[in-house]
């Protein structure tokens, strides 16, 4: 056997391939097997993978593996190929630019697609305001610029970030994120200057906005200081951290305060950005306008490219030569970003992740009607989680949440989990799934729960 022995005939991607669920071997069948085999071998063993198949073609809201099985997708790689997998504009632009040229550095010889990311950056994201962005590959490293750019625009240096909040797993962001296991344990020490406030959390604090944001303002006044804070960064929806939306009125506050302290407010928008939420920006929907917003996933159809947008005035305050990075806005993502963005708006994405998550919700509040370990369905447009309970006391159901997750994924639904208790499930499809494949998967997510 040698390295590309993998599946003959293996299909292509995109919105053609069959959009079914099909199972013909047991999960992970006998190629998917040797993959498996290979990557414990070969792959550092900290880099783990939820859904044990060999991925060969995707689309539509189907991922197919090396067997011929092929599973429905309720992750998007993470909330990434919301435009569908291999998305024909997207396959098309990237087969040009590679066609073209590869790279050039934009700091050594700029290209015009990188200039037009920028300019649909400062377009979409919410804010009549003057805008400039600047390009990465990940999100880690956005919100890393970001937090450069807030302390250098302030002259400040202490940066306060959330209870739950996941903000990536470079030094300075594994600072940020809340949740030691599996994201910092061992690695430390941490960046310093970074300090955590309380979230709003309806679920669990029962605290209304308005009250949840004084509680958090109240702290950051007293173990921190106004004098000394350049950025609060958040989630406008807490991803990882378990798709906690906040109180009315929580984000409003915390930005009214920020303004009032010329403190730079960060919306960390990588898992809520690109019409994920029913609208471009989770921002829109809570009516905030952020100084600057990362990005990433979303935005170049599954191609590395991150993002910071914002005020004019506080992205230009670095030096020239103070930000970049070889591939930052590589033409290739570029490219892939202009189709992207280009397919969400002309295809109505942002309003086909508002039925998504209509459908999601009904299914799931029904659910929970008749079974209370689900404690609380929520979310906005196709960003939606279930959180599993103890019914008596409330107390967070890890255990009940990974066997539903491992029985969907073994019956060909790849359901993703998060939360800092580990006890909720998420749902992320991609804004081109069908509702008949939509609701096919959340049959399996009634009797894999049935069966828990
Ligand atoms: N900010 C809000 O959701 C990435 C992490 C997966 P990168 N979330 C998925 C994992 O376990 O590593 C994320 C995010 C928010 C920042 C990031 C970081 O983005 O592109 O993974 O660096």
């Amino acid at each position: 056997m040698t390295a590309v022995d993998t599946a003959v005939n293996t299909p292509l991607g995109g919105p053609n391939l069959p959009q079914e669920r099909r199972l013909v071997t047991s999960i992970p069948g006998p190629r998917s097997q040797q993959l498996l085999a290979r990557k414990a071998a070969a792959v550092a063993s900290g880099v783990g993978h939820t859904a044990p198949i060999e991925a060969v073609a995707a689309g539509g809201g189907v991922v197919v593996d090396a067997d011929g099985n092929s599973l429905i997708d309720l992750g998007s790689g993470i909330a990434v190929t919301s435009v569908g997998n291999a998305h024909p504009k997207v396959v098309e632009a990237v087969q040009a630019q590679v066609a073209q040229f590869t790279h050039t550095c934009f700091m050594i010889s700029p290209y015009e697609s990188y200039v037009a990311v920028a300019e649909a950056l400062n377009r979409i994201t919410p804010g009549a305001h003057a805008k400039k962005s600047a390009l990465f590959n990940s999100g880690a490293e956005a919100v890393e610029n970001a937090v450069k750019i807030a302390r250098k625009f302030t002259g400040k240096q202490a940066v306060v970030a959330f209870d739950h909040g996941y903000h990536g797993r470079t030094n300075l962001t594994m600072a940020l994120t809340a949740k030691s296991m599996p994201y910092k344990s061992g690695f430390g020490p941490f960046a310093s200057e970074v300090y955590r406030a309380p979230l709003s959390y309806p679920f669990r604090d029962g605290l209304s906005g308005p009250d949840a944001a004084a509680r958090a303002i109240s702290i950051i006044e007293k173990q921190v200081g106004a004098d000394n804070l350049a950025a609060v960064i958040i989630e406008p929806i807490q991803g990882e951290g378990g798709f906690i939306v906040p109180a009315d009125g929580f984000l409003n506050a915390i930005v009214g305060w920020c303004r009032a302290n010329d403190v730079v407010f960060i919306a960390d928008e990588i898992q809520t950005g690109f019409a994920r939420t029913g609208a471009m920006f989770a921002s829109e929907r809570f009516g905030i306008e952020p100084d600057l917003i990362t990005t990433a996933k979303g935005i170049a159809g599954g191609l590395p490219l991150a993002a910071v947008t914002g005020r004019a005035e506080i992205m230009d305050a670095t030096h020239t030569g103070g930000l970049g990075g070889t591939y930052g806005g590589n033409p290739v993502a570029c490219a892939a970003a202009i189709a992207s963005i280009d397919a969400y708006e002309s295809e109505g994405l942002a309003a086909r992740a508002d039925e998504i998550g209509e459908v999601l919700k009904a299914r799931l509040t029904e659910l929970q009607a008749s079974d209370p370990r689900i404690g609380d369905v929520r979310g906005l447009g196709a960003m939606i989680a279930a959180e599993f309970v103890d019914p008596e006391s409330g107390a967070p159901d890890a255990a009940l949440t990974a066997a539903v997750a491992k029985a969907c994924i073994a019956e060909g639904v790849i359901v993703l989990t998060c939360g800092t208790y580990g006890n909720v499930i998420r749902f992320l499809p991609p804004l081109t799934i069908g509702d008949d494949l939509l609701n096919e998967a959340l049959d399996v997510v009634a009797s894999a729960l049935a069966a828990a």
